[in-house]
């Protein structure tokens, strides 16, 4: 009899894992085990190792979780594993697989999955996820490809990843760009792979970071700038409109917040597509802003710029890397 290949999972809550209590609302209840044990069939993908990392809702994860996750995950790498899975809340489950995507320094897969519908639900569909997540883990193809998002049969890089619909099962997306592979048959059906691949960063310490991000709005008087730096953040993300604009009056108060030593960052706040740098030069234009000071994050969510900015400041980078490696990560 062949050995079947060693695939880790590495648990750390969410809906995948709630059950219902009382009033029928449901909480984390259910560990590594049960969360295997539920789906029979992956004994036939893989030899699967269980492990309970946390057992919390998304909201409750901090970075020290994501740091334990990846402790686990090169463990499991040394120990034989060809590939691991990490099952986790929906709701923040992009910023913990970019955050693993940025550190993650093997050839084995690490993949992420979730469930949009509790156990407890007709048509849950966690235990199809866990199938889909392990199918990829313990794949071939998927070797190199840094973190993967897998979730209703899709494969989405971690880095292009997210969550788009508060209900829906297809909720992951990446938007301006699609997915990397689906799964049928209990295979791996990879169509795409990435142009470029990054080093991994150092890891960083597990505290947190009070970085804030906040959306330009519409008449925006730039009010929430000022308001924002009596909490001594560590940066500022912006969502600014288009493809990097805000109010002349925001643009004043962050140049003066800048001037005060603070680094303040931009995305567009459209959901996908990239800043831009040379095309409009009017006062809070992009041209305008990145003359300021402020750092053009490219084609990164105001999430994941957030996450990346954490990883780099909390292991110590000075602001020319900070500025260079948001450059070529947003590219
Ligand atoms: N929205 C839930 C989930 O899909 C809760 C959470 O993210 O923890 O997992």
């Amino acid at each position: 009899m062949s050995k079947k290949a060693v695939v880790a999972v590495g648990a750390l809550g969410g809906t995948i894992a709630m059950s219902a209590v009382g009033t029928g609302a449901v909480k984390p209840e259910l560990d590594a085990e049960d969360l295997v044990a539920a789906v029979p069939e992956l004994t036939n993908i893989a030899d699967i190792r269980a492990h309970s990392i946390a057992n919390v809702a998304s909201p409750a994860i901090v970075p020290s979780h994501v740091l334990d996750a990846l402790a686990f995950a090169r463990r499991a790498v040394d120990d034989g594993a060809v590939g691991v899975v990490l099952t986790h809340g929906t709701d923040t489950l992009e910023e913990t697989a970019y955050f693993l995507d940025l550190l993650w320094d093997r050839e084995e897969p690490l993949v992420v999955t979730g469930a949009m519908r509790s156990p407890n639900l007709p048509g849950a569909d966690g235990p199809a996820n866990l199938l889909s997540a392990v199918v990829a883990a313990s794949s071939e193809e998927a070797r190199g490809l840094g973190v993967l998002v897998v979730l209703d049969d899709t494969v989405h890089l971690a880095r292009l990843v997210s969550k788009t619909h508060s209900t829906g099962v297809w909720t992951f997306r990446s938007p301006g760009w699609g997915p990397v592979g689906r799964i049928a048959e209990r295979k791996l059906r990879l169509m795409l792979k990435p142009a470029r691949m990054f080093d991994p960063l150092p890891v960083p310490s597990a505290d947190p970071l009070h970085i804030p991000i906040v959306q330009s709005p519409w008449a925006d008087d730039g009010m929430w700038v000022t308001a924002i730096a009596s909490n001594n953040p560590r940066a500022l993300v912006i969502e600014a409109s288009g493809v990097g604009h805000l109010s002349e009056a925001a643009a004043d108060a962050c140049e003066q917040l800048m001037k005060d030593g603070l680094l303040v960052a931009m995305v567009t706040r459209t959901g996908s597509g990239t800043t831009l740098e040379h095309s409009y030069g009017y006062p809070g234009s992009e041209e305008d802003l990145i003359e300021r000071g402020i750092i053009p994050g490219g084609f990164l969510t105001g999430r994941k710029l957030r996450v990346l900015l954490h990883v780099l400041l909390s292991s110590g980078a000075d602001v020319d890397t900070i500025r260079n490696t948001v450059a070529g990560h947003g590219r």
